[in-house]
């Protein structure tokens, strides 16, 4: 399938997703997120994939929402867009997301970023919600999952005053995973991409899908849930089959069954 501003490929079970506007630093325009929603459900339905990298380029993860095909939109007319409702759909895929990314990471960059399980930032990047130098706010979820991360005050500041943060500020407040040089950051993705894809992709879903949980509910019904997945591996092939290669010294075949 070839889209007009996303490149889609594939390394071994990885499936690799680049965003690619770079004349407006990758800015979220209503395609691209439709785009970006439709291969992220192809490769997530794809059995040959069994982790998903999610790229933009040194300059720009993403800037942000699209402003000038923002700019003349009213409260109707975004109502009736719903394009909410495409966006929820990146939380819902199954498979891990890994991101790689680099430079500009706003607004809607930084929610989309929120939204992948796993993030390598290269050192030159810059994390930030700049809604409110436009006289907006965020909308999709950027009070509520950088809140959720980051803690109440480092969201306020962030919020606040749309100003970002280095690479460095969002690692030691555990908004990503690792910061490396800016020619690494996405062999170091993939890297990890391809370690996850490695691992059996029943127990690498319900891991995603119970972790989720625990920003999401209550304790008791996360450790309900969390054993009921646990009691469900039991019933795969993957967990017979990685008992049984450890007991016999050699290195697990895992098929997802
Ligand atoms: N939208 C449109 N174009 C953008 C853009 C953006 N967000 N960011 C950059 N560009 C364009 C610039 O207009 C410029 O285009 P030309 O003038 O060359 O045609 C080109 O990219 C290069 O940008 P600059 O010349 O400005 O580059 P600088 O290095 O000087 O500055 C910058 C880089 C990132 C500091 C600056 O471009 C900037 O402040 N950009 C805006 C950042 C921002 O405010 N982002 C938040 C946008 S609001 C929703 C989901 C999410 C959202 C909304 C709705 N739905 C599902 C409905 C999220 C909202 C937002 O993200």
């Amino acid at each position: 399938m070839t889209y007009e501003h996303i490149l889609a490929s594939k390394d071994g079970d990885v499936g690799i997703i680049q965003l690619n506007r770079p004349h407006v630093l990758n800015a979220l325009n209503l395609k691209i997120i439709d785009e970006l929603v439709a291969e992220l459900e192809r490769m997530d339905g794809d059995d040959s994939i069994r982790a998903i990298l999610l790229t933009g380029n040194d300059k720009a993860f993403a800037a942000g929402a699209d402003i000038a095909e923002m700019a003349d939109e009213a409260t109707v007319s975004m109502l009736l867009k719903d394009q909410f409702s495409v966006w929820d759909r990146i939380a819902k895929i199954n498979k891990p997301i890994v991101a790689a990314v680099s430079g500009f990471v706003l607004g809607g960059g930084c929610e989309l970023m929120m939204n992948c399980d796993i993030i390598v930032a290269s050192e030159t990047t810059r994390i930030g919600q700049p809604e409110i130098k436009l006289g907006v706010m965020p909308g999709a979820g950027g009070t509520q999952r950088l809140t959720k991360v980051v803690g109440k005050v480092k969201a306020m500041e962030m919020l606040l005053t749309g100003e970002s943060i280095t690479a460095q500020e969002a690692l030691d407040f555990g908004l990503i995973n690792r910061v490396v040089p800016v020619e690494l950051y996405f062999e170091e993705a993939l890297k990890l991409a391809k370690k996850i894809a490695e691992q059996p992709p029943i127990a690498v879903r319900l891991i995603k899908k119970t972790v989720g949980k625990a920003l999401d509910v209550p304790l008791d019904e996360g450790m309900d849930y969390e054993r009921n997945a646990f009691y469900l591996l039991f019933a795969s092939e993957d967990k017979s089959e990685g008992m049984k290669a450890f007991i016999e010294k050699r290195k697990a075949k895992f098929t997802g069954r």
